[in-house]
């Protein structure tokens, strides 16, 4: 058995002759729907061909909870195992050509091994992200009460000098920018004092600022809690937008979606930092309560079709430096991360899509007569409207599947790999939980 398994793409261009009948002429009958519209159906077939979304590296192994995980068949047990899933990933849905990595949980042995065997899998690395959330065995300082923010100097040296490291390894990988979430904050009133952690707070991203290439960007991660549960120091999109302010011109804000407070209106948020020319990208999942990181668009598909509508709205409008990065972070404890990953990248191309069927004259008109009936209709008309075809044609012109689910199912990748990567008792690979 060849020693690492991969989907051939005549087994993909076989599968699609399963469903290029039905695609026809769904793809028929929508064009002409959108004639009537008209709307050119060839104009979202570029657009969706266009998206792209990155894969989080910590997301093709099986996540978990505090109270249990359990382990997938065949899962990852190295970033080369992560990679091959990841390509598997982009051979089928076409619209994720970028890894986003965590250091050090894929801390590279040898960077330029690692970015050519992503680049023959046609893959390229998307934002670094630190970790000063974990001690890593042997650290000598701990992160308990803190990392940029902790009371001892030394302890935020040495978190400073991770995220410097994490950026030296992004310049060797291709990367062009850095994500600090930082977990930082209080348990109990009194443990921080809000006004002084931010500022030293400042004074640590000031030095890894300090440290970012001129063509590079930095990411500010805002979360309302968890892992502290009275107070965080990167609470909010507020905060996160007066650091990036304070930082200067390539600090931008990063959106997780699941990162506020239920029924937050985060479209809102997005059009605030679009506006102020500071919004980052995203980090795509769903949640009904907490920080659940589901997959993107299976909670609220109408908030993510909303959030696309801001995007879309900006990208129509040319804003000047407007390039949000687009990644998904989620955590899969129940299902087969590569197909939750591919759904989810799907959903976010049908949200972009949708969001480009959105009659916006209409929509303005209806906005100056004061129609908000009308209005909604206009935003619904799109979100209804099943481009469903427009998404499996673009992927199949892109010599991907029509039907990515089935076709990875069908292709047995995950019994294959369940065999060549025997689990290691307690040796899944090192992610989150
Ligand atoms: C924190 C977070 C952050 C990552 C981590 C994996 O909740 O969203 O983006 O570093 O998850
Ligand atoms: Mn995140």
């Amino acid at each position: 058995m060849s020693q690492h398994f991969e989907i051939d793409d005549s087994f993909i261009s076989e599968q699609n002759q399963k469903s290029r009948e039905w695609l026809a002429e769904d793809f028929g009958f929508l064009a002409t729907k959108l004639r009537r519209q008209n709307v050119e159906i060839e104009d979202l077939v570029t657009k969706a061909a266009g998206f792209r979304v990155a894969v989080p590296s910590w997301g093709v192994g099986t996540g978990g909870t505090r109270f249990a995980r359990f382990p997938g068949a065949g899962e990852p047990r190295d970033i080369y195992e992560k990679l091959e899933d990841c390509g598997t990933i982009f051979q089928l849905v076409r619209s994720t050509p970028a890894v986003s990595l965590h250091i050090p949980w894929d801390k590279p042995d040898d960077a330029a091994r690692l970015r050519e065997f992503a680049r023959e899998r046609g893959l390229q690395f998307d934002a670094m992200n630190s970790n000063t959330f974990q001690d890593q065995p042997g650290q000598k300082l701990s992160y308990k009460f803190g990392s940029l923010t902790h009371p001892d100097r030394s302890v935020r040296a040495q978190a400073i000098q991770h995220n410097l490291e994490c950026i030296e390894i992004g310049e060797a990988l291709g990367s062009k920018a850095h994500t600090v979430w930082i977990g930082d904050g209080g348990n109990f009133p009194g443990q921080q004092h809000f006004r002084r952690a931010l500022e030293v707070y400042l004074e640590s991203m000031r030095e890894i600022y300090a440290g970012l290439p001129d063509d590079w960007r930095l990411f500010i991660e805002h979360k309302f809690y968890e892992p502290a549960f009275y107070s965080t120091v990167i609470n909010d999109w507020g905060t996160s937008y007066y650091c990036a302010r304070e930082l200067g011109p390539q600090a931008f804000c990063l959106v997780d979606l699941g990162h506020h407070a239920p029924n937050v209106n985060i479209e809102m948020i997005v059009a605030r930092l679009i506006q102020f020319g500071r919004l980052a990208g995203f980090h795509f999942n769903d949640s009904k309560y907490g920080d659940d990181d589901l997959d993107a668009g299976a909670i609220k598909p109408f908030q993510l079709f909303l959030i696309f509508n801001e995007l879309v709205d900006a990208e129509l409008d040319q804003l000047p430096d407007f390039k949000p990065a687009y990644m998904l972070d989620q955590s899969h404890n129940i299902t087969d991360p590569i197909e939750s990953l591919m759904m989810s990248a799907v959903e976010l191309v049908r949200a972009y899509v949708q969001a480009h069927l959105v009659d916006r004259a209409a929509l303005t008109e209806a906005q100056q007569e004061c129609d908000p009936l009308l209005a909604l209709s206009i935003l619904k008309q799109a979100f209804t409207t099943d481009v469903t075809p427009i998404l499996a044609e673009a992927r199949a012109r892109a010599g991907g599947a029509i039907d990515p689910i089935t076709a990875y199912r069908e292709s047995g990748y995950r019994k294959i790999k369940a065999e060549e990567r025997p689990a290691q008792k307690g040796a899944a690979a090192s992610g989150i939980v």
